[in-house]
């Protein structure tokens, strides 16, 4: 019996949905199409151990505001990988733009339809792109309670991934197919066929960089994921709403990943007696701060130039809300509006005013740095409860920027634009240098056993689903 949309979800069917797919063959049979490619990417590029281990793995079982979460054991390639969206509100109307006040759309106005297929496959790319980038870390996890947490974000972007492609096959057709395929062609850093946004191409190669890439480039999913959240197009609206909820476990991987890293440095500052804390199996601070560095200014660019028509576009035909769009006190068209924009000229930074509907990015990713702003506030209350005067903090926007107006200017992490001599004499000091990553991966030795954890990471304090921290979250026979 298929299930009624919006409510549980079915799962005797092959694809677990609440979209009634079974009341649509073609899209039914479409989608059991691609499946078989999907888990034979899932086989080639996910995860290169552990594939055949039972992992204590939550599954989403309903999508009301309660209990939509069923945790058991599981193996990473029987995961019920579905399609869920978020329950739908009949009266929902277009909150921005140009049909502001008129009902959502159910189905793709043609006007829109190749804008809206380039942002669902831009969005759909970087699911499948993180699992590839992360496939080598369960070699080094710092624990099985890590090691869990690592294959729980995983098989949620796969499960991210097969979210955007129910939208390519339900609703833009042949075109829709081609590019659901093409998600699967393109791999992250692959010479010849990358992943579409830059950050995707970039490597996750040891848990440092995977706290950090959590905290920050899941963060941008998470803001992006808000904004289309608001779009006139339902069923994407819906989707997204959805991924969010599951997307709250990863920005908590990364949050709590670089609590317990800067306590653990913490610890064995304070035990030495000195900031050089490598001999004693810790990641000195100024090393996690120039992680930091790197992952934030690679996930600012994902929000793509500053001053953007395409963004203006978006917002206007109703494609992509703003963060928390309804909330906001103005008048959802912004034909008037306008805001600041602070940029590089001539050897210094300047603050112009542009026009509100052209500076989107900027808006989304401004809520973003405050967003970002209070993990560091809470690394540096760890730091002050241990009494040590070392601060961690966000570099400036156009510290190390590819994309946008700082892109070509040489912008140190306090701000100041210097001449390219002058970055190449110091970005050592600002971004992790080879030395820093090899020694950073000598510490990556796995830690398997229950309860244990690597010397460079303090446990958590609490387990997962209210498990012990020392439970067997991944069965190791
Ligand atoms: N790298 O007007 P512009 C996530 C392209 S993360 C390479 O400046 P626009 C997740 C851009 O595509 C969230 N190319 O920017 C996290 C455009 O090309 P086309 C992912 C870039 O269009 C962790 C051209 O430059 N979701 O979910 O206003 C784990 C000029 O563009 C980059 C989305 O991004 C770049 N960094 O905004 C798992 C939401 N930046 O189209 C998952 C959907 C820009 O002219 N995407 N370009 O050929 C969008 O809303 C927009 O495409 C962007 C760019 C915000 C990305």
């Amino acid at each position: 019996m298929a299930a009624i949309p919006g409510s549980r979800i079915d799962y005797s069917e092959r694809i677990p949905n609440n979209v009634d797919l079974a009341t649509d063959r073609r899209l039914q049979r479409a989608l059991e199409s691609w499946q078989p490619n999907f888990l034979t990417w899932w086989r080639e590029l996910g995860p290169t151990v552990f594939q055949e281990n039972e992992i204590y793995l939550r599954t989403a079982v309903a999508v009301g505001r309660e209990g939509w979460a069923h945790f058991d054991y599981v193996r990473m390639p029987d995961y019920r990988w579905g399609i869920f969206l978020a329950e739908p509100d009949p009266d929902r109307v277009v909150s921005h733009g140009q049909h502001k006040g008129e009902p959502v759309w159910q189905s793709v106005p043609g006007e829109y339809r190749s804008v809206l297929r380039r942002l669902i496959v831009v969005q759909g790319d970087t699911e499948p792109a993180s699992v590839e980038q992360q496939r080598h870390l369960g070699r080094t996890a710092p624990s099985l309670y890590d090691l869990r947490n690592l294959f729980q974000v995983n098989v949620e972007e796969g499960r991210h991934l097969w979210a955007m492609v129910y939208l390519l096959h339900g609703y833009f057709g042949r075109d829709g197919r081609e590019e659901a395929e093409l998600l699967l062609q393109r791999n992250s850093g692959d010479v010849d066929s990358p992943r579409i946004l830059g950050a995707f191409n970039e490597r996750t190669p040891d848990w440092l960089s995977f706290f950090l890439f959590t905290y920050f480039t899941d963060r941008d999913g998470k803001f992006q994921l808000g904004t289309l959240k608001e779009s006139a197009f339902d069923p994407l609206a819906r989707t997204c709403e959805f991924m969010l909820k599951e997307e709250a476990h990863h920005m908590f991987v990364g949050t709590t990943g670089v609590d317990r890293t800067v306590q653990r440095t913490a610890e064995l500052m304070k035990e030495h007696d000195t900031a050089e804390v490598y001999p004693h199996g810790g990641i000195p601070l100024d090393v996690l701060q120039r992680y930091l560095n790197f992952h934030f200014s690679v996930s600012m660019d994902l929000f793509g130039s500053e001053v953007s028509t395409n963004a203006a576009n978006y917002f206007t035909s109703g494609l992509k809300g703003r963060w928390q769009e309804t909330r906001r006190r103005d008048d959802h068209h912004l034909v008037d509006a306008s805001a600041s924009l602070q940029r590089p000229r001539e050897g210094g930074l300047v603050t112009d005013q542009v026009a509100a509907l052209g500076a989107l990015n900027l808006d989304l990713r401004d809520e973003y740095v405050a967003d970002c702003a209070r993990g560091v506030k809470r690394w540096n209350g760890l730091l002050e409860a241990a009494g040590l005067p070392q601060r961690l903090a966000l570099p400036h926007e156009g510290f190390n920027r590819r994309v946008g107006v700082y892109a070509g200017a040489h912008v140190t992490p306090e701000g100041r634009v210097v001449d390219e001599a002058t970055w190449n004499r110091q970005a050592d000091g600002w971004l992790p240098t080879q030395e820093d990553r090899l020694k950073v991966a000598s510490l990556m030795r796995p830690v398997y056993e229950r309860g244990k954890f690597a010397s460079w990471i303090a446990p958590p304090s609490t387990g997962i689903n209210r498990q012990p921290v020392d439970f067997e979250y991944v069965r190791l026979t």
